[in-house]
């Protein structure tokens, strides 16, 4: 029933089914991986992009003016976050939704903001099975925001088929806290703000960062990472950029590397959920909880290697289950 809902592209059916999956209540999680399961046939349909950059820079700007751009052109567009800071301190990048003002009453959009989870795992476990949902439902463009602070780069490109991060005009990587791992991750680098008496300036940075780039290995045989210059706010460049995505999902396709990715990335996926599962078993297990306080006591306290007290719990664990 919802499944249908789903697929016939009914919002309110998208939301519920999301709810759905990012509770963390037994039964619901058990209905959410049989939605899953039934709407598996209907994924994969879209481009997948995942958007970086640090604080400030202009993420949710330009994801609003892609978003708008694309909508005009006939495309759903759904907007997805991952949010690090929820996971410490309750936060949301989307929290606020008036941050995308145009695009959450867009009616061809559906921005979702970042679920609150306990750890960035458990909010980006969400985030993929959510994208899924969101294919399910018609959306061709899924773009997945995070805020660019080091932590959650590498588990959006993980599930995303292209990474674009933004920077501002001038600066280093040091000075933008942009670290050489995360400018590895990208795809399309997008020197915004790139208006006013900044324009040279951004002119400027792209042509250093083509330079950096060029130095760089590249993600895949048939991808070299591009720079570009654009100014969310103006609606400058935005189209540009969106050509540039357009021709990496050309060439990815042509070559093959855009199934294996995914293929990959869901393996991962696999083992990822997996391990998770499996842990949050032996956590929740009571005869193990027991044990946890005096163990992790004398390994805080030196008196017990490590080693010692993760066999001890997980042999608690086997006996008892
Ligand atoms: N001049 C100029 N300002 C911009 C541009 N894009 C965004 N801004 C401004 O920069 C500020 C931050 O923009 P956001 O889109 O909220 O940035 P963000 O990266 O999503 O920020 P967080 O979600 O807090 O990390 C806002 O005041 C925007 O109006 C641009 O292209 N040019
Ligand atoms: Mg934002």
């Amino acid at each position: 029933m919802l499944a249908q809902q789903i697929i016939a592209g009914d919002r309110r059916a998208l939301a519920k089914a999301i709810t759905l999956v990012e509770s963390t209540r037994a039964d619901h999680a058990e209905q959410a991986v049989k939605l899953l399961e039934q709407l598996m046939p209907e994924t994969g349909k879209s481009i997948r992009l995942g958007v970086s950059g640090a604080p400030g820079v202009g993420k949710s700007t330009f994801i609003e003016s892609l978003g708008n751009y694309l909508t005009e052109q006939g495309h759903k567009v759904a907007v997805l976050a991952v949010d690090p800071t929820s996971a410490l301190s309750g936060g949301s990048i989307l929290g606020d939704k008036t941050r995308m003002e145009t695009l959450s009453v867009n009616p061809k959009a559906f921005v979702r903001p970042s679920p609150a989870g306990k750890t960035l795992g458990g909010v980006t476990r969400r985030t993929r099975e959510s994208l899924l949902l969101c294919e399910a439902a018609g959306y061709d463009v899924i773009i997945v925001e995070t805020v660019g602070v080091g932590q959650s780069e590498t588990a959006v490109s993980d599930m995303t088929d292209m990474f674009l991060l933004l920077l501002s005009p001038g600066g280093g990587d040091d000075l933008q806290g942009i670290k050489r791992g995360i400018m590895e991750l990208a795809d399309l680098v997008l020197v915004n703000k790139a208006d006013g008496d900044q324009a040279s300036l951004a002119d400027q940075t792209v042509s250093d960062y083509r330079a950096a780039l060029y130095f760089m290995q590249a993600r895949t045989p048939s991808w070299t990472a591009r720079v570009n210059a654009c100014s969310a706010l103006n609606n400058e460049g935005v189209d540009q950029a969106w050509i540039v995505i357009k021709e990496f999902q050309a060439a990815l396709t042509e070559s093959g590397e855009l199934g294996s990715l995914r293929a990959q990335q869901a393996r991962a996926w696999m083992w990822a959920e997996t391990a998770e599962e499996l842990l949050a078993g032996l956590k929740g297990h009571p005869e193990v909880k027991s044990l946890v306080p005096a163990l992790e006591k004398a390994v805080l306290a030196g008196d017990m290697p490590a080693i010692v007290a993760a066999q001890r719990l997980i042999a608690h664990y086997k006996g008892n289950q």
